[in-house]
């Protein structure tokens, strides 16, 4: 013990992470990526030295952001999942019979190698035969997509280095363009307490972009306050509650039908924070409340 990782959010908070080794460490084109041995919360991938996903509560953030909108969506057979590049969303998208096709445009490569090699049980879905794997900018991606998809998933990592352009009024507009007719879009949305502006930021662009918007929540503990936000816009169908067809996906720790709907319930200060951000835009806030 005694290596301690710390990981800095705001001027005046801070966790540090007690690891007990350091598996692999380097410099990308992108980014600074760390893969560590964490004394409580087994290995855990470190980019610009923010935890991203950890083995014991990886489950969590994955499963909602996979299961949520591919139960409400009702037939979702071709999905994008934008950044993502440990691949546990993907792992939780293949878990859907109906899947044909999962693309996942990962802008660096090294994320990827890496998990496959150091976290082999979050990166498992790389060898499906229905995974695309593309190494390239998502937005760039995006902007060229002609085939369009059901589902679009960014798991992106915080608005700062190179998931930056993931937050912004362009990438939304050309996201809203690669979905089919009654497509679906989440993102991972922040911490509504700790990054405030992020939060409503995803929140409007999703608001600005889709007939249909709203946000959900769940717990996850190595993020940053452990209240963690998702942003889903919909064409058609409304993703607060699975739909009739959604088939039951074994297995699965923290997601459950009930979860679904929980998840949209959000107290009285998230709402207000969306309702301060509408109304500085002279807009209606997002539908709230299943
Ligand atoms: N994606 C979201 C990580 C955000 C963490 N931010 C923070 N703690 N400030 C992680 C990728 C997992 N597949």
């Amino acid at each position: 013990m005694a290596i301690w990782l710390h990981e800095g959010h705001t001027p005046g908070y801070s966790v540090n992470w007690g690891v007990t080794a350091i598996l692999h460490r380097e410099i990308t084109p992108f980014q600074e990526l760390a893969i560590v041995e964490t004394t409580e919360w087994g290995r855990a991938l470190v980019l610009d030295g923010v935890l991203q996903t950890t083995e014991k509560d990886e489950f969590i953030y994955h499963e909602m952001m996979a299961h949520v909108a591919m139960s409400s969506h009702p037939d979702p057979r071709r999905v994008l999942i934008v950044g993502g590049g440990d691949g546990g969303v993907l792992r939780e998208v293949l878990k859907h019979p109906r899947v044909e096709r999962v693309d996942l445009v990962e802008i660096d490569r090294r994320v990827v190698e890496l998990c496959r090699e150091f976290l082999p049980a979050i990166a498992c879905g790389f060898s499906d035969a229905r995974a695309n794997i593309v190494i390239a900018d998502g937005l760039q991606y995006i902007e060229d997509c002609r085939d369009p998809y059901d589902v679009l998933i960014v798991d992106s990592s915080d608005p700062v280095g190179p998931a930056e352009g993931l937050f912004g009024a362009r990438f939304y507009r050309q996201a809203a363009r690669a979905l089919k007719p009654g497509g679906m879009m989440v993102a991972q949305a922040e911490s509504p307490t700790f990054f405030p502006q992020d939060f409503t930021r995803v929140a409007a662009n999703m608001r600005q972009t889709f007939p249909i918007a709203r946000i959900y929540l769940a717990c996850v503990p190595t993020y940053v306050s452990g209240h963690w936000a998702f942003a889903i816009g919909s064409t058609v169908h409304d993703p607060c509650a699975p739909a009739a067809t959604a088939p039951p996906i074994a297995g699965l720790r923290y997601y459950s039908p009930e979860v679904h709907r929980a998840a949209f319930v959000l107290p009285p200060y998230i709402r207000a924070l969306l309702a301060a951000e509408a109304g500085e835009c002279g807009e209606h806030p997002l539908q709230d409340g299943p």
